[in-house]
């Protein structure tokens, strides 16, 4: 048995199921870990939503960015953007089913040493408190009224976490931190103006993992969302997002013996 991490996908199926051949994936004995950004900007978002539910517990994702911009869009609480490819996955007859399912993903996931987020955590997270957090999240995203979730769930403020936050702004500090960070200030302010690499960083800010007072710092954090940091292995953080869509690559890393699996782009576009 096997678990391997997998890096965002943005509806390039081929890719994917290309990197699991070439893993040797058994959906009988291995895990996929998914760092979210299943969908959107690719071309098969709707087919890799339906291969990741049918594979049931050898699956675990967390929800990324473009992953709750697509609740937005099937709730019409958001316009479609040019750029957007998910009309054939909204114009599916399983359409619903499969954002149900969505819906039902959970914001960040620990196991043993390891913790798996879209983007990042703040510096005052421990990975326990993270999850209990990231539970608040996945109750209003389950609740009837989700729909209200939704409909708040867009803008960059706050920008920073405190304890007495409550409401919407509570849960959008939460979402915006583990699904969209990239840049934060040494005390935890996000900065979301920046997208590239860690050496163009806003001006007092830092990636997030680089804050060595992090209070997650001690488990090994598995996330994606970073296309311009690339495929970026260190003892305690497996970034995994290399940019397949931008003619980079997909990337797997098997957490057993952290080797690394990778598809190019430019050998077969898409
Ligand atoms: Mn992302």
């Amino acid at each position: 048995m096997a678990t391997y991490a997998i890096g965002d996908i943005q509806g390039c199926y081929d890719a994917l199921r290309r990197l699991l051949d070439h893993c040797a994936f058994d959906p009988a004995q291995d895990r996929l870990w998914l760092v979210g950004d299943l969908v959107n900007r690719g071309p098969q978002s709707l087919e890799t939503l339906r291969f990741i539910r049918s594979l049931g517990d050898a699956a675990l994702t967390v929800l990324g960015n473009h992953d709750l911009y697509l609740l937005m869009i099937a709730e019409n609480s958001r316009r479609p953007r040019k750029e957007d490819t998910l009309q054939p996955l909204l114009d599916a007859p399983d359409a619903d089913e499969l954002i149900n399912w969505l819906r039902q993903q959970s914001l960040c996931r620990s196991e043993g040493n390891y913790c798996l987020v879209h983007a990042g955590l703040l510096p005052q997270w421990t990975v326990t408190k993270a999850c209990q957090l990231a539970r608040e999240v996945e109750a209003a995203l389950q609740d009837a009224h989700y729909r209200d979730f939704i409909d708040n769930l867009w803008g960059s403020e706050p920008a920073a976490w405190s304890e007495t936050l409550t409401g919407w702004p509570r849960l959008r500090v939460i979402v915006n931190a583990m699904t969209r960070m990239r840049f934060c200030t040494p005390d935890g302010v996000m900065d979301f103006t920046g997208k590239g690499r860690p050496e163009t960083a806003p001006p007092g800010c830092l990636p997030w993992f680089a804050l060595t007072h992090r209070q997650s710092a001690e488990a090994v954090l598995v996330t994606g969302h970073w296309s311009a940091l690339g495929l970026n292995i260190t003892p305690n953080h497996l970034a995994l997002d290399s940019g397949y869509l931008w003619g980079g690559q997909l990337s797997a890393i098997r957490l057993e013996d952290r080797r690394v699996f990778q598809i190019d782009a430019a050998v077969a576009p898409k």
